[in-house]
């Protein structure tokens, strides 16, 4: 059992989640108003959603701004479909000094240049001060990455994962690496937690302000997802902050150099796509004329 998730719950009446099946107890805490530890509300996702630009289907992304990333953008979708959420990527420090690198299943670099210092994002600033305080406090390690997501209606959703552990440092005897999940926004969503096997472990509302709390190896043990809202149900804007400690930095020039490497090799597939496309084309063309001058024999001998 996390020593820091002990803290958690005595210091700030965090509670445990315990495993439906069996009762165990998990390194997972749910942690009440943590947005005002740290004198802030939920409307910190209003503001956010005021002041910054959304870069949609057919926009760029704009490198060193702060920008929410739409889940129609060619950069943020997954295998070319369209995802159900929003995102703005912040980072302790500059990106010039390297990206920290959160890998997930479908990643593309193309997004990487989304994310920023967050000392570029003022509204953010006593959030990012007041949770390394309160890791500081619990003895969890400083966060130096933030990804705020927004859930605009009861459609949009993320679907069961745990984070992959590639890129997130993993917890020492005295600093646990935590994954914390504060919720924003004027509205509650159900969050699930299953077990590897896909059992419900925990799920319910949590409300705007609250958070979930979890080590990085809890994580590893479950899966958690944000389920789109039941039919008929009508749910507002919602949203999240997740921090996380990345241990993987990419330095900034690497980052440019695997855009150009994905876009060329985008390319050259493109190419071959198109080639082999023409060549489809020019041996159905080939053939319907193979197939007229036939069919115009046919005719000839008819009429003759
Ligand atoms: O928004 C949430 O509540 C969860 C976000 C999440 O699971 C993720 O970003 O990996």
């Amino acid at each position: 059992m996390s020593a820091c998730i002990d803290a958690i719950c005595a210091k700030y009446g965090g509670s445990r989640i315990a495993c439906r099946s069996s009762s165990d107890q998990l390194d997972i805490a749910l942690v009440p108003n943590m947005i005002g530890l740290f004198n802030k509300t939920p409307a910190v996702l209003d503001e956010l959603v005021e002041k910054y630009p959304i870069r949609g289907a057919k926009d760029e992304i704009i490198p060193e701004t702060v920008q929410w990333v739409g889940g129609d953008n060619a950069a943020l979708k997954y295998r070319g479909h369209t995802l159900k959420r929003e995102k703005i990527w912040l980072q302790n420090g500059s990106v010039r000094n390297g990206y920290a690198y959160y890998y997930y299943t479908g990643v593309q670099w193309a997004v990487v240049p989304a994310q920023t210092d967050w000392a570029q994002c003022q509204e953010f600033m006593p959030v990012v001060n007041g949770y390394n305080a309160f890791c500081e406090a619990v003895g969890a390690q400083k966060a130096n990455q933030a990804i705020i997501t927004r859930y605009r209606d009861g459609d949009h959703f993320i679907g069961a994962h745990f984070d992959k552990p590639k890129s997130i440092a993993p917890s020492a005897p005295d600093a646990a690496s935590l994954i914390t999940v504060i919720k924003i926004g004027p509205t509650g969503r159900r969050f699930n937690l299953y077990d590897l096997n896909g059992s419900v472990i925990w799920s319910q509302i949590i409300e705007p302000g609250d958070a979930l709390v979890m080590t990085l190896e809890a994580n590893l043990q479950t899966k958690h997802e944000v389920p789109t809202c039941a039919d008929g149900e009508t749910v507002g804007d919602s949203g999240s902050i997740v921090f996380r400690s990345i241990s993987s930095v990419v330095p900034y020039n690497m980052v440019k150099k695997k855009i150009a490497m994905s876009e060329s090799s985008r390319a050259r597939a493109r190419a071959r796509k198109m080639n082999s496309n023409n060549l489809k084309n020019s041996k159905r063309k080939k053939a319907d004329s193979d197939d007229s001058d036939d069919s115009d024999d046919s005719d000839d001998r008819q009429s003759s």
